[in-house]
């Protein structure tokens, strides 16, 4: 009998999530052009259920830039009203996030052989793995533990390199500060598969391994990401507590040491741009930012966003150019087009405060004022057709072509030693 109870509880649960908690939910793209739209897009994130995409906080939305954001079921038809009212014009990108939702893990192939690198994955699967290729590949991959994360979840880094006896110029490469963006710890996951894939075989893959270490985190925020999966598939932030507010988590890239808080980022622990309380307040960030202070040799700094299809780099929390500003911009102007030759991707690439928006606090600021000269972020697909709800099956070309602008900038790292 009480077997039976269970049954039908259990039942129930499936039935409300497959009506779903985003059900109805609509995301519109509009371009505002004067104040009167501006306001009205102010009003609506303070009275409707708006969570911003693209850009990430209505701080953030200007005119002349265009913004992605979700809205509540209950409040979309107001909300287009609205905006047909004031002669704002919109597109709807996505008609019901929960249709997409599902949709998102849409290859059903599996390759029973091994690990299925076009599949999102659990963290758990991800901390499996990271073991396994670890255990598989020892003269390649070593698995550091740099820290733990708020809710004392291991961050790993893996070095990646032939083993040799002396310390390698290294370039960095980190995946999932952000915990909705789902195709960064694909990424990073399939740049390890790669890499010991094509050692010994591929020439330039072997060179690169031969000569540099990659140190790779495949997930930065770990309890985001876990939380993406288990609660709010659109959670940004890291998930600690905020004294005096009942609102959770800081984002970790306005939480680095970048002339921290000053631009573009939020004071309040409810905003999705939230600054923390200090800077490296989270101990994500403290966990990575220490392990870079700490480390002989990194070169290089990339890390990896999405979504918008776009190569960045510093600054972000001034409009002023970084003094190699000339090398940056063909570097990223290369590295872009080695990307859009495989399938024609198009990526924007430039100093993010003029590319995107102004804001500190980010890793790339970070790491470039520490004097890693070649910092690098990029935002993968798509353009906002999909957006955070990338389908699986984009996996494999994102992961590939993003893999030739990767190289070609390690390459190139290797070949303008510092
Ligand atoms: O705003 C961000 O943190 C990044 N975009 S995202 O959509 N993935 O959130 C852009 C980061 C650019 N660099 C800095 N702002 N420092
Ligand atoms: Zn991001
Ligand atoms: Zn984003």
């Amino acid at each position: 009998m009480e077997a039976l109870l269970f049954l039908g509880f259990v039942a129930i649960i499936s039935v409300e999530a497959a009506v779903g908690k985003y059900a109805g939910d609509k995301v519109l793209r509009l371009r505002p052009e004067n104040e009167q739209h501006l306001q009205f897009i102010r009003h609506v994130s303070h009275s409707a259920e708006v969570d911003f995409w693209q850009p990430h906080s209505v701080e953030l939305v200007t005119t002349n830039r265009s913004v992605d954001f979700r809205i509540g079921a209950g409040w979309a038809s107001e909300v287009q009203a609205g905006l047909n009212k004031i002669g704002l014009k919109y597109d709807i990108l996505i008609e019901n996030v929960q249709n997409l939702m599902e949709k998102q893990f849409d290859r059903n192939k599996t390759d029973s052989t091994g690990y299925d690198y076009e599949k999102y994955h659990r963290w758990d699967e991800i901390e499996s793995w990271i073991a396994k290729i670890t255990i598989e590949n020892p003269k390649l991959v070593s698995r550091f533990k740099i820290g733990h994360s708020y809710e004392r979840r291991s961050i790993y880094l893996l070095r990646v390199g032939k083993r040799t006896g002396f310390m390698k110029p290294a370039i960095f490469l980190d995946c999932g500060i952000h915990a909705r963006e789902w195709i960064s710890p694909a990424f990073c996951q399939w740049f390890v598969k790669e890499a010991v894939r094509n050692y010994g075989s591929d020439p330039a893959m072997t060179t690169l391994l031969n000569k540099l270490d990659f140190l790779v985190v495949p997930v930065i925020n770990v309890d985001g990401y876990v939380y993406s999966w288990a609660r709010d598939r659109f959670w940004r932030k890291t998930r600690s507590r905020n004294p005096g507010s009942r609102c959770v988590g800081t984002d970790p890239n306005r939480n680095f040491d970048a002339k921290w808080c000053s631009i573009g980022a939020s004071r309040d622990p409810c905003d999705d741009i939230y600054c923390g309380s200090h800077a490296e307040s989270e101990k994500e960030v403290k966990a990575v930012a220490g392990f870079i202070r700490q480390y002989c040799c990194i070169k290089a700094y990339l890390t990896i966003h999405s979504y918008s299809q776009m190569c960045l780099f510093p600054y972000s929390y001034t409009y002023s150019l970084t003094p190699n500003y000339k090398e940056l911009n063909t570097m990223a102007s290369d590295a872009v087009k080695a990307l859009s030759s495989l399938h024609g991707t198009q990526y924007e690439y430039g100093p993010a405060a003029i590319i995107i928006y102004p804001s500190a606090g980010g890793s790339d600021d970070w790491a470039y004022d520490l004097g890693i000269k070649y910092s690098f972020t990029f935002e993968l697909r798509d353009t906002g057709t999909y957006g955070f709800l990338l389908p699986e099956s984009q996996i494999r070309p994102t992961c590939e072509e993003t893999m030739l602008a990767i190289n070609y900038i390690a390459t190139y790292v290797l070949n303008h030693p510092y």
